[in-house]
Parts: structure tokens; C-alpha cells; sequence
């Protein structure tokens, strides 16, 4: 979608958005369903409209619409044919549980969003479709309707338009009538998860209806979280960011099947662990300048007081997801730490000394756990070829808590039994590849004064680098040769573009 298409155009495009899962571990089945339905549609577009969209029409049964006591909701249900709602009506007032309780979540989500000073949905009344009505007026709808596991729901777009430097949309959303056969836990968990997510999706389209998949769904389910932490849905989709933290955090999904966008919510609870849920909040504020969410997120943390801004946090990020699973550390890092899956690591046993030449994308990581004989050194070495050096976070679990920072041309030091290193590029576009130089250090305190320095600096640049002499000891340092040693080559060297 580009900026500047006509009103008319843009009233034709909808997004439809995801949720949850059935099975207990159902997270590739939500995405399919998902993407199942991810596609552009055309008029008309909403269920009570004469010609049904992807046959998700009413077919002429009579809509019943109920007004939700905080004013700003119609929930649309019909009681007869395939989208029939569920009929439960405990407090037998004509009024199926589900539509109330469907009503009372959405305005829970719109208290909570008011109250923490978000944009309010542009109105349906304002921004309508051409043909596709408002729903009678300017309430938000939501109309239930059987999706018959092919998705949960999907937030549809009434009718954009250019504002400013952005595009801003008016919505609405569809949401299964009655979660038969989906295995959430509840179906007031699932209501609590859909509303949540989908009425977000509409909350973004008033700031900028042009951004990624990767920022949209991954900032939509953490919205879930953030409204409802009891749910498991958010905890689902950010795990499947662990096996994938060398792809680039906005590298979209790759396949049908690819919940990455998803799992990119990680990020954005991380940014709220860290710094406070209000920097999502400025972040998508700062997306309407229209320069694209990265940009948006360095004004946002820069604004935030996180000196070294995306790519700072980006590397807390890295370093807090090397502790999970079996390697989390009470109290530090995710309070889920321990029930998440954990990163690839690569092993290395440091020995005498050893080169590890890496690359990796932008806003990803590499990861490596080095185990130690002896206090050792790290210098991040430039590599020939390459215009982006990595930055590498020395991880240790004696203090998990404060990851050492290492930038290219510095030196580090590695001490205890082991150490994980998190290494990222120092860039938040374009790879990066270095050598992590990792030689016998000086077995006193890193700081001696000017004269014990036997080699402070090895020799930068050089491929041979390594200890060439180092220490006597075997460090036949020349690159690759080394068959004793742990000479690890990760990623391919071939010069990506
Ligand atoms: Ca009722
Ligand atoms: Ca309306
Ligand atoms: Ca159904
Ligand atoms: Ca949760």
C-alpha cells in the first residue's frame, strides 16, 4: 500500500489480524488460520451488507445489534442460519451471553486505552466506506460471525484517507460467533484476547494505517498482554521468537506459516519491562511522521531517556533472551523466563585463546556460550570487507543482570566458568559481521596502571591477529589452519551484497 490512493481505493482494503490459538500449543494452527485470511477485499464489507464478503454475510437473517452500556460499541449478532451467536442467555433478557460479554470487554479495552491516553479509533461516521455504511452510527462495530476455524477474527477497514503525512483508517471487526472447536481455555479468555488485539489494530489504523506487519501484530499482542496479563496467547506467539532471533526483528514473515510478526511482541514487552509501556505508546505516535516504525522507535526510547536508543534496547533485548528456559535466572529478565523456549547458542570452550567470526543480521543476534579454563579477553575485530562491525554483550550468569557491553576496536574480559556472548550489529540496518578475539588475558584486575600491559593492543584489522605469539602456547593463530583449535566460523563469510 502506498501513501496517496484515493479514498475509494482505500475503502477497499482491509487487514485482518489474528489471534489466538486453539490447541494447547495451537500456535502455527492460529497462524494459519490467519494468514488463510490475510488478503486485500472489496466492497461490500460489512456482514449486514446485501452481497457478504468471503461469504462471511448474514444471508438476509435479521441483525440484532446491542449498544454497550460505556456508549462506544455495537455488538452485531444474528440468531439464525450458520452465524448464529451462541444462544446462552443466563440473565434471560435477550441478550446472548456472548454479545455481552463480547460488549463489556470492548469496553473495558476502551476505559483502559482512554485512560492511558491513547488515540481514540477514528469514527465510522467520519471515514466511511463507499457503500459499506456506518453501521447507524458512529459506535465502533463488531459483529460476531462463524468463521468455522479458518480465523478468529480480522479488524476490516471502513475508508482511509491522507491525513498529514500518514494515512488513517476507520474500522470495524469480525469475530467468530462462538469459538466451537478452537480450545481456548475459556471463551471469555478468547473474547478477552480477541477484543483486545483486534480493537488495537483499529486503534493504529487513527495513527498510521501504513505500517508493517512486523510493528502491527507484534505491538497488537503485546496489547493483549498489557490489557489482560492472565492470558497464555501472548505468552504462545512471543515464544516462537527464540528459535528465530538471528532473523532480523522487521524481516516480515516468510511463508504461510510464520508467525515472526507475531513473535515480535517480545520486543515491544521487553521495551515495556524495561522502559515502561508509554514507549509503545510514543513509538506508534512517532509514526506518524510517516518515516517508518524503526525511526519512530529511536525518537521514542531517545525521548524516553535510553541513551543509545534502538539499538541500546535492542541489545538488552538480545541479552535478557539469552536467560530463559533452563538458563533463567530468578528475578532477572522476563518473569516468564523459565517457561520460555531458550536461543540457539553456538559452544565454544575458549582453551588457550580462539577466533569466532560471526555476522549477523540487523536487529538480530548470535549467541554463543564460551566455557572458560582461565580469565580471558575479547576484542571485537573489525573483518576485512565489511563496513558494519558487531557490538557483543558478555553475558555472565554470575551477574545476569549487567551484560557487558564490548563495541568494535574495544576490549572485554571473560571471567568464571563460562560466559554466554550476545553479539548484534552496531547498525539497525544492514548486517554486520566481526571476530570475536578471545585470547589469555592478564590473570590480575582488568584496570593495572599504564606499565603491566604486556599487549593492550593485539594488532586491530588483521586476520592473522590472533595471539600470534600470544602465549606460546599453540595459538597458531592464522585464520582458519588452527585444526586444534576452536576456530569457529559462523555465518556465511561470503560477502552478502
Ligand atoms: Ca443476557
Ligand atoms: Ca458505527
Ligand atoms: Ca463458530
Ligand atoms: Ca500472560
Amino acid at each position: 500500500m502506498s501513501r496517496g490512493r484515493s479514498a475509494a481505493a482505500w475503502a477497499a482494503c482491509a487487514a485482518w489480524a489474528l489471534s489466538a490459538c486453539a490447541a494447547p500449543d495451537g500456535a502455527e494452527e492460529a497462524i494459519a488460520r490467519r494468514a488463510a485470511m490475510d488478503e486485500v477485499i472489496t466492497q461490500p464489507i460489512r456482514p449486514d451488507d446485501p452481497v457478504p464478503w468471503l461469504d462471511l454475510g448474514y444471508d438476509g437473517a435479521e441483525p440484532r445489534a446491542w449498544e454497550t452500556p460505556g456508549g462506544g460499541f455495537k455488538v452485531w449478532w444474528v440468531e439464525e442460519g450458520r452465524h448464529a451467536a451462541r444462544r446462552a442467555d443466563a440473565d434471560d433478557d435477550g441478550i446472548p451471553d456472548i454479545v455481552e460479554d463480547v460488549g463489556e470487554v470492548a469496553d473495558d479495552v476502551l476505559a483502559q486505552l482512554d485512560a492511558e491516553g491513547w488515540r481514540p479509533v477514528v469514527p465510522d461516521t467520519e471515514l466511511s466506506a463507499l457503500g459499506g455504511g456506518t453501521g447507524g452510527d458512529g459506535r465502533f462495530d463488531i459483529y460476531l460471525v462463524d468463521f468455522g476455524g479458518s480465523a478468529d477474527g480480522a479488524m476490516v477497514r471502513n475508508g482511509c484517507q491522507a491525513r498529514g503525512t500518514t494515512v488513517v483508517c476507520s474500522a470495524h471487526f469480525l469475530m467468530e460467533n462462538d469459538f466451537a472447536g478452537y480450545g481456548y481455555p475459556s471463551i471469555h479468555e478468547a473474547v478477552r484476547v480477541l477484543v483486545s488485539h483486534e480493537y488495537f489494530h483499529a486503534v493504529q489504523s487513527a495513527y498510521n494505517a501504513e505500517l508493517p506487519a512486523w510493528f502491527t501484530e507484534g505491538t497488537a499482542t503485546w496489547f493483549e498482554e498489557h490489557f489482560n496479563p492472565d492470558q497464555e496467547d501472548f505468552e504462545r506467539l512471543a515464544n516462537l521468537y527464540f528459535p528465530q532471533s538471528s532473523r532480523s526483528l522487521d524481516s516480515g514473515p516468510r511463508g504461510p506459516v510464520d508467525g515472526f510478526n507475531y513473535a515480535a511482541s517480545l520486543f515491544f514487552y521487553y521495551l515495556d519491562l524495561r522502559y515502561g509501556w508509554e514507549v509503545v505508546r510514543e513509538a506508534l505516535e512517532e509514526t506518524r511522521l510517516g518515516d517508518g516504525p524503526l525511526a519512530a522507535l529511536e525518537r521514542a526510547l531517545t525521548a524516553a531517556g535510553v541513551e543509545g536508543g534502538l539499538i541500546e534496547a535492542f541489545g538488552g533485548f538480545a541479552a535478557w533472551n539469552v536467560l530463559t528456559g533452563d538458563r533463567a535466572v530468578e528475578g532477572v529478565g522476563y518473569p516468564q523466563a523459565v517457561g520460555f523456549d531458550e536461543v540457539d547458542t553456538l559452544e565454544l570452550e575458549a582453551g588457550v585463546g580462539l577466533n569466532w567470526d560471526v555476522e549477523v543480521d540487523a536487529l538480530a543476534a548470535a549467541y554463543a556460550r564460551v566455557r572458560l579454563d582461565e580469565r580471558m579477553s575479547l576484542e571485537v575485530q573489525a573483518l576485512e570487507g565489511w563496513s558494519n562491525t558487531p557490538r557483543v554483550y558478555i553475558v555472565s550468569p554470575e551477574h545476569p543482570d549487567a551484560p557487558i557491553l564490548v563495541r568494535p576496536g574495544e576490549v572485554g574480559y571473560l571471567e568464571g566458568d563460562e560466559v554466554y556472548l550476545v553479539v548484534i550489529s552496531e547498525e539497525s540496518a544492514g548486517d554486520a559481521a566481526g571476530r570475536m578475539a578471545i585470547r589469555r588475558a592478564p590473570q590480575e584486575e582488568p584496570e593495572p596502571e599504564p606499565e603491566p600491559e604486556p599487549e593492550p593492543e593485539p594488532e586491530p584489522g588483521a586476520s592473522a591477529a590472533a595471539g600470534g605469539g600470544d602465549d606460546g602456547c599453540a595459538v597458531s593463530p592464522q585464520r582458519s589452519a588452527a585444526p586444534l583449535w576452536v576456530l569457529a566460523l559462523v555465518g556465511v563469510l561470503g560477502l552478502r551484497r
